[in-house]
């Protein structure tokens, strides 16, 4: 479901927003089913928690960060109307996915209580700007419905807590309990908010209850400050290639890779890429480059800036002429 305006000016309003039934049914119910590839069933788990001690380390031990096994989850990240969600919070079509983390939560397997906090401290190396340039867009898309019983995460409208430098990170446990609103809905909402907003992760409120989501950050690219996951540390891991390889070019965009029509792109790297993703169709890029389309970098769009690029190209055999 296309993320409707009046919730993104939400974001900005109060913080965060939810959005029911975002992912269609059909996208739901395949990453339900491939989510049990990944982690047991409530019902496996609660028939024999002591079977599934790694989950009890500690509250974040049922987080498992992308790629996935399955396509069926693969493709949450990079589903068109997040991307499109992205792009008009953002506002840039230069967008980076910078995280994406499952997270499966059981009942009693951890305390999952976590006191107030501003997400910033590891997304940024500073701090979100308080008149709201260059934010970063945070979200949970919930994989299993969540009640008041399923350790919903709790967020504080941002009017409470505007008299809060941004500096403070984090609050004392009991702070703003008052004021805080209970992320609740059926599998398949959207949850998206921002990273100078306090919120908190929370406990079950019953025993045999479990809590699915996978959370997956953006922002505009360019700011190099912010981020968290730095993607080619990933892309020796199982199942990269078979993320990308079902991906579109603009998919694969948001993941760093070279967009079609970027002077990367040549018969060397074409030949070379193909030999490390056997199967990806790589011919978008390939046409275009042979079509010699040239795109200009995001980070320089003057209009001088392909010229200078071009110019460049030529360097290295001036030098070698120039002694
Ligand atoms: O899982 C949740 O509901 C929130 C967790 C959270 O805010 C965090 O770990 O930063
Ligand atoms: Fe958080």
């Amino acid at each position: 479901m296309r993320i409707p305006d009046r919730n993104l000016a939400e974001i900005w309003d109060r913080g965060f927003t939810v959005v029911e039934g975002f992912l269609d049914p059909q996208t739901l119910a395949e990453a339900r089913s491939a989510l049990w590839e990944n982690f047991p069933t409530p019902e496996g788990y609660f028939a024999d928690p002591g079977e599934h001690e790694k989950l009890a380390k500690s509250q974040f031990a049922g987080i498992k960060i992308f790629p996935y096994n399955s396509w069926a989850l693969n493709r949450l990240p990079v589903y068109p109307d997040l991307l499109d969600g992205a792009e008009r919070f953002l506002k840039t079509t230069e967008v980076d996915c910078y995280k994406v983390e499952l997270w499966a939560k059981y009942a009693g397997a951890a305390n999952y209580d976590q006191y107030h906090h501003r997400d910033y401290m590891n997304h940024t190396l500073v701090v979100p700007r308080a008149d709201g340039m260059m934010p970063q867009m945070t979200c949970f898309i919930l994989l299993s419905e969540v009640s008041e019983l399923d350790g919903p995460t709790k967020v504080v409208p941002v009017d409470r807590t505007r008299h809060l430098p941004i500096g403070i990170n984090r609050t004392k446990m009991g702070d703003f309990f008052d004021d805080e609103v209970a992320v609740t809905g059926p599998a398949g909402s959207l949850m998206i908010y921002k990273t100078d907003v306090f919120h908190r992760g929370s406990d079950f409120k019953a025993a045999g209850r479990s809590r699915f989501a996978m959370l997956v950050d953006f922002k505009a690219r360019g700011w190099r400050w912010q981020g968290k996951l730095a993607w080619p540390d990933h892309a020796e891991r199982k199942h990269w290639n078979a993320a990308m390889i079902p991906m579109t070019p603009r998919q694969r965009d948001v993941f760093g890779w070279p967009p079609i029509g970027d002077p990367y792109w040549n018969e060397q790297t074409l030949s070379d890429v193909a030999l490390r993703y056997p199967g990806l169709d790589l011919s978008p890029y390939a046409e275009a480059a042979k079509a010699g389309a040239l795109k200009p970098s995001p980070r320089d769009l003057s209009p001088g800036a392909l010229a200078k690029r071009e110019a460049g190209r030529g360097r290295p055999k001036a030098k070698v002429s120039g002694g």
